[in-house]
């Protein structure tokens, strides 16, 4: 482990007098205090696998070296981000991408860290080398059987995969859909594709759930065949009580309310949770947080509103995942940002004061409302998930502890400057 408990310590000894004065100012503003530490202590993040090195465009790739070579390797970089945050205690893995070669070993070691497994993603959206037939045309969607049968076939392989790990969930996202008009009889894809989730849905071991994720547009460019929440929404209620519509942050169309969305899926009990990410275009993959803070606050009023209300485990009973990419930026460095920005939302959204905003609605006081909403989100709430990291043993200030232990530079040492993982 590349930074020790000691290194943490004397970090956290170093800020500590500055970090007890904000705190002591800050609790003595708002309510109740103490729960929104305990909640955001308990609040973990899934990392994705396929995240831990330089993403990249079409037109270039920019590494900064010392990316993990191995599942092991991602491993231990989640576990470093986990050590410094304390909020990272999950990952999320991509097959073929990440196939264990050895799930006990893997599992061991994920748990030695205190890490646990999230939701498996299935691929079948890019041809691996040597498989039989081509997802050129889709994949659950495809119009020859035995292309849809490859794909349902690696979808059990991938629930086989997560269930060795410990993982309850499988994501599905497909990149299937048309490029140009009168490609696809849609009607007979949306069909085909069911049908195809329907058998992947029957090997769901019983306490699995399905995450059927949706996207707009992007690598088809005319018609995706699960393209908004609406689409998710209807296969995941003819398959049944295990299958919930994943929202992805970057995948609506420009100007989306995802907050409307996120309330109405809450209230049918279809949420499945996030792909957190953020963006200004499109699905542009970028730090959660860096572009719309204020958009993220708002869904995670309408998640703790609706959880709530619905008397659900904010912690347990979504799923919490990022999903981004990493262009210019270290990747963990990036994360961290992103776990940070994850908390700081929902630590805003449980001070919202839910009493006084339901009485402005009932009035129409459409200013008092706002007011309600800007006085937590104007308020900085950094020393409480501070407080939340120091109590569970993390860093007061990760980010500069990742850079004043030079973690990057002894990655590169240990791996290799050219070292390249598997992902996006
Ligand atoms: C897609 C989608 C999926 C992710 C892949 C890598 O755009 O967001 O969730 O698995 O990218
Ligand atoms: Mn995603
Ligand atoms: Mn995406």
């Amino acid at each position: 482990m590349l930074v020790h408990k000691a290194a943490i310590t004397a970090h956290n000894e170093t800020h500590y007098a500055q970090h007890a004065k904000a705190l002591a100012a800050l609790k003595d503003r708002i309510a109740d205090p103490e729960r929104v530490i305990k909640l955001v202590q308990e609040f973990q993040v899934a990392i994705p696998s396929w995240a831990l090195g330089t993403g990249g465009t079409r037109f270039g790739r920019f590494p900064g070296g010392g990316e993990p070579r191995s599942l092991e390797e991602k491993i231990e970089d989640v576990a470093l981000l986990h050590r410094l945050n304390q909020g990272s205690g999950a990952i999320s893995l991509h097959i073929p991408w990440d196939i264990p070669s050895n799930p006990k070993a893997i599992r061991e070691l994920a748990s030695s860290h205190g890490l646990r497994f999230d939701a498996v993603n299935s691929n079948t959206f890019q041809d691996q080398p040597g498989q039989a037939h081509s997802y050129k045309f889709g994949s659950l969607q495809h119009l020859n059987e035995q292309v849809r049968r490859q794909a349902i076939e690696h979808n059990m392989e991938v629930i086989r995969h997560g269930e060795a790990l410990g993982s309850q969930a499988l994501t599905v996202w497909l990149s299937d859909g048309s490029c140009f008009p009168g490609q696809l009889n849609f009607r007979k894809a949306f069909q085909r594709t069911l049908e195809s989730l329907q058998e992947i849905y029957a090997a769901l071991p019983k306490d699995w759930k399905m995450f059927v994720e949706y996207k707009a547009f992007e690598p088809n460019f005319y018609s995706m065949t699960v393209g908004d929440w609406g689409q998710s929404y209807l296969y995941a209620s003819k398959l049944g009580p295990q299958a919930y519509t994943l929202v992805d942050l970057g995948h609506h169309l420009p100007n989306a309310n995802i907050e409307q969305i996120v309330s109405l899926l809450l209230m049918e009990g279809k949420l499945a949770g996030f792909h957190f990410n953020d963006s200004k275009y499109g699905d542009d993959d970028l730090t959660v947080g860096s572009i719309n803070p204020y958009q993220l606050f708002l869904i995670f009023n309408e998640l703790v509103e609706g959880m709530d209300a619905r008397g659900m485990n904010h912690a347990a009973d979504l799923g919490w995942m990022i999903d981004a990419s990493h262009n210019v930026k270290d990747p963990l460095e990036d994360l961290l940002q992103s776990v940070e920005a994850i908390r700081l939302a929902y630590a805003q959204a449980l001070l919202v004061d839910q009493a006084a905003l339901r009485q402005a609605q009932e009035n129409n006081d459409v200013a008092a409302a706002q007011e309600i909403l800007q006085e937590v989100y104007r308020t900085d709430l950094r020393p409480l998930v501070a407080e939340a990291r120091l109590r569970s043993g993390g860093a007061l200030r990760p980010l500069d502890l990742f850079r004043e232990a030079g973690v990057r530079k002894a990655l590169i040492a240990q791996r290799g400057y050219h070292a390249h993982t598997t992902g996006l």
